[in-house]
């Protein structure tokens, strides 16, 4: 495995875009058969609701978007969209919920069951459910669970731009618990957040510090939704999208690099590049969590003209075995304290001086 300097990928980053290309693409056929691309389903089992207050995502509370909220899907729910998935091709299904972290209580106990039921259906199984302790990794990973994602989005130095409710340790402390329980790690990015090179670079500098480094890593581009602060941002170039996941096939060259969210807006061409860029994971279906995706069909259509063809399931890891320890819960429930990095937003900045003047001595204990 390459040590990398930031200097290192920085050059890489910035090399004339075909030579990026080219060496990304020699890289690809080192370790993959660039042919196969894996497809993986997102099904949004717990939507809307979030109290955290990332800037880019439409499933945060506190933000006012068009996103329909709704409690936990149902187990028979799930297997039917990972049936009708792997009907399709896909060999991965992703399950996303919009909480902050989880907790240990009868929404986890179903989600649990979930993963049992799709691991049973010979499909790679992922979930991203926010923060996790150890213990909670470790269900996860007795009851089938192939994968964690936990995304660090950008650089440790824009992420406090972006989220104010949590902080990139947090983000690194839930990896480490997902890699304790031997869980496979995907972790990637989002660009277009109005970062700069400098973090995209910085961001692939921490993924390959990692030892292992992330199974998966997908890159994003922004969908900048209506009523997100940063519903006005610009449409990321498809070629600042190429060179990131050039960059990144470079960088991470045993990772399955995930051409993410954003492919609506792609043409067909700019697709194409970013799979000769070493890209071989997408999301298929209609829908990614909440915001639209490209049709199936579309997508097949799109693999036929490229000769591509969809990975198989555990082609590079075996199938959990599944430990009926799962259903324990924790004696004691290990309880994390969560760092919340100053809150710089204003109105709860005020709400916290009026809180103080307010205030009366109620009982005795406080004195
Ligand atoms: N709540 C969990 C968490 O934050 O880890 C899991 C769900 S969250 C929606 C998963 C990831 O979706 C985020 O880390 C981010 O990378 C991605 N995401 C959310 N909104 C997005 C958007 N508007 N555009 C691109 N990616 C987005
Ligand atoms: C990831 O990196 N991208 C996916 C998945 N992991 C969970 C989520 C993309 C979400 C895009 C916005 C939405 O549909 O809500
Ligand atoms: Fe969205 Fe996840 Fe952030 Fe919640 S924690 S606002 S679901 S990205």
């Amino acid at each position: 495995m390459n040590t990398w300097t930031k200097e290192d990928i920085r050059e890489v980053y910035n090399k004339p875009l075909l030579e990026l290309l080219y060496q990304a693409a020699t890289v690809h056929r080192k370790h993959n058969d660039p042919r196969e691309v894996q497809i993986s389903k997102l099904v949004s089992i717990k939507t809307d609701g979030c109290p955290e207050d990332c800037g880019y995502c439409p499933q945060a509370a506190r933000y006012h978007t068009d996103i329909n909220g709704n409690s936990l899907m149902s187990v028979e729910e799930v297997k039917g969209h990972a049936q009708e998935a792997k009907d399709m091709g896909s060999s991965r299904v992703c399950m996303g919920a919009a909480w902050r972290n989880v907790k240990d209580d009868a929404d986890f106990d179903q989600v649990l069951e979930m993963v049992k039921s799709v691991n049973q259906m010979d499909m790679e199984v992922c979930c991203t459910l926010g923060m996790l302790t150890e213990n909670q990794a470790r269900r996860l990973a007795d009851a089938g669970l192939y994968a964690y994602n936990h995304n660090l989005d950008t650089s440790e130095e824009y992420y406090k731009e972006v989220i104010s409710t949590r902080g990139y340790e947090d983000r690194l402390q839930t990896i480490e618990n997902a890699r304790k329980a031997d869980l496979t790690v995907c972790s990637g990015g989002i660009i277009g957040l109005g970062e700069k090179d400098e973090d995209r670079i910085s961001m692939l500098y921490t993924y390959s510090l990692m030892r292992p480094q992330p199974e998966s890593v997908p890159i994003n581009a922004l969908v900048a939704v209506e009523g997100t602060p940063l519903e006005e941002q610009n449409p990321v170039p498809i070629w600042d999208m190429i060179r990131m996941i050039a960059t990144t096939r470079i960088v991470l060259e045993h990772s399955a690099v995930r051409l993410s969210a954003g492919r609506t807006e792609m043409s067909d061409e700019g697709q194409a590049l970013c799979f000769m860029a070493g890209a071989n994971s997408i999301f298929a279906g209609d829908k990614l969590l909440t915001t639209p995706n490209p049709e199936f069909n579309n997508d097949l259509a799109l693999f036929n003209k490229l000769g591509l063809v969809p990975m198989k399931a555990y082609k590079k890891g075996d199938k959990p075995k599944i430990n009926e320890a799962y259903k324990e819960s924790p004696e004691s429930k290990e309880k994390i304290k969560w760092s919340r990095p100053e809150h710089k937003i204003e109105r709860n900045e005020a709400a916290k001086q009026k809180g103080k003047k307010v205030r009366k001595v109620t009982s005795v204990k406080e004195l």
